[in-house]
């Protein structure tokens, strides 16, 4: 086919949503719109194989456990192991054991890693006629402050095509194209850089028993399951360090060390970033007809296991707004997205960000001063004997400090 004929494009398709981005929050957005009888088509710029291997989060919190099950979908979605809900705080290399389990009855938690969490929902999306449009590129909103929004882009062999929608949800993490369509000046940034790197590293080698955080005079480190022989691991680092100075036989020193475990088990690296760890939400998170969901609209420090959890947040409040106003024509729901997500966002935000402060300035005097690592040895202190303080932390652990999700599906 000549490239002139490429160029054509076809007639406009019409659809009730666009989704753009299939990563958690748009493949949630789009599972939870089917099951509502809402048409949609995702529009993701990747290829299926891509997406479904991308590896980062790792527990599905209490909260968004129970919300999947109240659309009939936890089972089909999750698999994974229940997380027991003991989460291991090893200071100088002395364990101490946190429960994020708060008393209330229902499901609890999953171990669940992101990608695997991305292909189910992928596949049940498919399996059930949904359709889904990898390698999408050159995606462009058009007239989304307008009654029918427009939304461009090219198909893998050239074609350009059209859809017009109702809504548009974006769904394109922090580098997409949805936020950086809305024009200057509409949405408020608020960011915050911790001034800490983090070298994550991904390795073939046991899991162990239950997450761990440690806290050492050398920095922070972690040790988190990620399948019966996968583990993810994290050493604090200068945020300008680059992997290379890292090689395998200094990754399990530091770990070996920072752990307080002479003992642990290595296995083959089989990646390895650096990445600061930096806090962002947008503010709001909607221009006319067009929904920020997910990392589309704020990044949070990965300390606390929120990020992943706050997209599917998101996507269960956007796509019970959009069923109200296409089956009721009851608009409430959409007004107020933004406005509900954000007081989540900024609660999330404030645990990932106390963790953060407390889990690195407990450790290195030299980082952080010894008046600082004074207050976060007391706030560890208080974590570990007061009872209230305990109960706190599970709650925001388990998300569900705010009650349970918006409600059960009609
Ligand atoms: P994603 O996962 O970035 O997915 C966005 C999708 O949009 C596609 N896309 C486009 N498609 C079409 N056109 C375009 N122009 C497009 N531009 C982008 C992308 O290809 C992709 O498929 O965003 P989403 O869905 O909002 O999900 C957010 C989560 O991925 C993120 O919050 C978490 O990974 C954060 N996070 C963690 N969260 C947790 O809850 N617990 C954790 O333990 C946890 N660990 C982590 C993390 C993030 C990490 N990184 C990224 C630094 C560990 C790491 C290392």
């Amino acid at each position: 086919m000549a490239d002139s004929t490429r160029e054509l494009s076809q007639a406009p398709e019409s659809t009730t949503v666009v989704v753009i981005g299939a990563g958690p929050a748009g493949m949630t957005v789009a599972n939870l719109l089917q099951r509502s009888g809402v048409d949609c088509v995702v529009l993701e710029r990747r290829t299926r194989e891509y997406v479904a291997q991308r590896q980062r989060a790792g527990i599905v919190e209490t909260r968004a456990v129970r919300m999947f099950d109240s659309w009939g979908l936890a089972d089909r979605v999750l698999g994974g192991v229940p997380h027991q809900g003991i989460l291991e705080l090893r200071v100088d290399g002395e364990p101490h054991l946190v429960s994020d389990y708060d008393g209330s009855e229902g499901p609890t938690a999953r171990l669940c890693p992101q990608q695997m969490l991305v292909q189910k929902l992928t596949a049940e999306y498919l399996v059930n006629g949904g359709d889904l449009r990898f390698e999408a590129a050159d995606v462009t909103l058009h007239d989304v402050t307008g009654d029918r929004p427009t939304v461009r882009y090219r198909t893998a062999d050239g074609e350009l095509r059209t859809l017009t929608c109702e809504f548009v949800a974006g769904c394109d993490g922090d580098h997409g194209i949805s936020r950086t369509s809305v024009p200057d000046g509409t949405l408020t940034p608020y960011a915050f850089d911790h001034g800490i790197g983090w070298l994550t590293v991904l390795a073939d080698a046991p899991p162990p028993a239950h997450p761990l955080l440690a806290v050492s005079p050398q920095g922070f480190a972690a040790h988190f399951p990620r399948g019966p022989y996968t583990s993810r691991y994290y050493l604090q680092c200068p945020p300008d360090d680059h992997p290379d100075a890292w090689p395998d036989d200094r990754v399990w020193d530091a770990l070996r060390t920072r752990l307080g475990d002479p003992a642990l088990v290595s296995g083959p690296i089989t990646d390895r970033e650096i990445f600061r760890l930096r806090s962002l939400v947008h503010d709001p998170m909607q221009y006319g007809r067009l929904y920020l969901v997910g990392d589309a609209a704020h990044i949070v420090s990965p300390m606390g296991g929120k990020g992943m959890n706050l997209a599917l947040y998101d996507a269960d409040l956007f796509a019970r707004a959009v069923r109200d106003s296409v089956h009721d024509q009851d608009d409430t729901a959409l007004r107020t997205y933004s406005e509900r997500c954000l007081r989540r966002v900024w609660n999330d935000q404030e645990f990932s960000h106390w963790m953060t402060g407390m889990l690195h300035d407990a450790g290195d005097a030299t980082n952080s001063g010894p008046f600082r690592r004074g207050l976060a040895r007391a706030r560890l202190d208080r974590l570990f004997t007061a009872p209230g303080a305990a109960r706190a932390f599970s709650e925001l652990m388990t998300g569900l400090e705010f009650g349970e999700s918006a409600g059960p599906p009609r």
